[in-house]
């Protein structure tokens, strides 16, 4: 019996998929980032609207910083795609894809959508924030994705814990740690295929997620459809999408991505002199904590009077205590209304009323987490371009 919906959703897939050769830059539609070469062109891709472009082979998109200003959430449609490996699976049939869980364990399992799907559901609100997001702003500048502060967003994911699934196919003794491995490739090049790992306390935390809905949909194909881990407080690069591949191991796991890439110098605040190398590094893990001001951008020209700054926070997942706001430069500081506490490890919106008297101000945003930890008034360094997390500032003209 063929299920006409079944049909129906094969051929929107089909079409989707066919739609990714046909991708091409917004004639004319450009965004300058605010530092050399930032300049990007505004492209449309299935299930996207216009992003900005960082790449193309494999696709990397950025989400236009305004969008920020619209909610805590970001809109499917509007969040950040990175990929590594220009090989996406374009061909994938929903139908027929599988989970493999191997390894270490008792029972090895392949699990199809649906089996996953019938599994008890749980939801989390969590931000994934590529490692190198902002790392456009790096001074001196470093190698690396030039990205400004669009790459990372905040959804609702819906999936069932990673736990349930170990437990199900059951872990032996003597693990150590879980990998994870996704549908796409290298195509031509001598890439390494993009696996990463968690520490097997880590996977079996129960927070841990294999997600198959973003904001009450499927995933969008370039966020992972039609399965992707969720590791929330953690940077995206462990949020593997595509999964189709999950491996216990009785060892440390040596992978090109774990072992030589996304390191962080294994210092105080993971920082260095800039423009040296570490001597030691680690893993990178949870995100350091940030805030933003989202209503007003850089270079705005405002009326004199009372307005409403807002703007979010977040942290690697003790939650936001507190965020302060300056428009004195940093002079004096207020703290600003937090919004609804969607989950510590979502964005907390933010905002506070101010009077700005004519002349030129410096806006500027500070956030503390529940782990007292907070952002430094000078930007940190590591050669790899991650962890950003400086106090922001917004110049802004007042007439
Ligand atoms: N299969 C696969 N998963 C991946 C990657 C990848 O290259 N391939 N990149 C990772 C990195 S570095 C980031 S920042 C996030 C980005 O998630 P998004 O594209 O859904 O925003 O995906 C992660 N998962
Ligand atoms: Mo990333």
């Amino acid at each position: 019996m063929i299920d006409r919906r079944d049909l129906l959703k094969r051929a929107g897939l089909a079409a989707l998929l066919g739609g990714f050769g046909g991708t091409s830059a917004l004639a004319g539609d450009v965004v300058t980032l605010p530092f050399a070469n930032g300049e990007r062109p505004l492209v449309k891709y299935p299930q996207k609207r216009p992003m900005i472009g960082l790449t193309s082979r494999p696709p990397q998109l950025e989400t236009p910083f305004a969008v920020f200003n619209d909610g805590p959430i970001t809109p499917n449609n509007a969040f950040f795609v990175r990929y590594h490996l220009a090989g996406l699976p374009y061909d994938l049939d929903p139908d027929k894809f599988t989970l493999e869980i191997k390894g270490k364990v008792d029972k090895p399992l392949k699990l199809s959508l649906k089996d996953i799907r019938k599994m008890k559901a749980t939801e989390i609100v969590a931000v994934n924030q590529c490692s190198g997001n902002s790392r456009g702003f790096f001074e001196p500048r470093v190698a690396g994705g030039q990205l400004g502060n669009g790459a990372m967003g905040n959804a609702r994911w819906r999936g069932v814990p990673l736990k349930s699934v170990l437990e199900m196919a059951g872990v032996q003794a003597g693990a150590r740690q879980v990998t994870f491995g996704g549908m796409d490739g290298p195509i031509v090049d001598k890439t390494p295929d993009f696996v990463k790992a968690l520490d097997l306390d880590h996977a079996m935390s129960g927070e841990v997620m294999l997600a198959y809905g973003m904001n009450g949909e499927d995933l969008p194909f370039l966020n992972g459809f039609p399965l992707r881990l969720i590791v929330p407080g953690y940077y995206g690069t462990y949020w593997v999408k595509h999964l189709n591949e999950i491996t216990v191991i009785d060892s440390v796991f040596d992978g090109f991505w774990m072992k030589s890439a996304y390191r962080i110098p294994d210092t105080p605040n993971n920082a260095v002199e800039p423009g040296t190398t570490p001597k030691a590094t680690i893993p990178i893990n949870r995100f350091t904590v940030r805030s933003f001001i989202t209503s007003v951008a850089d270079g705005a020209k405002l009326k004199t009077g009372r307005t409403t700054l807002r703007g979010m926070a977040f942290d690697g997942g003790a939650g936001i205590k507190e965020v302060a706001v300056s428009t004195d430069g940093g002079k004096t500081w207020t703290n600003a209304k937090l919004g609804k506490d969607l989950g510590k490890y979502s964005f907390r919106e933010w905002k506070l009323p101010v009077k700005l008297a004519s002349g030129a101000h410096e806006l500027k945003v500070r956030a503390t987490s529940n782990s007292g930890e907070t952002q430094p008034d000078a930007p940190r360094w590591n050669p790899a371009g991650y962890l950003r997390n400086v106090v922001e500032t917004v110049r802004v003209a007042v007439a």
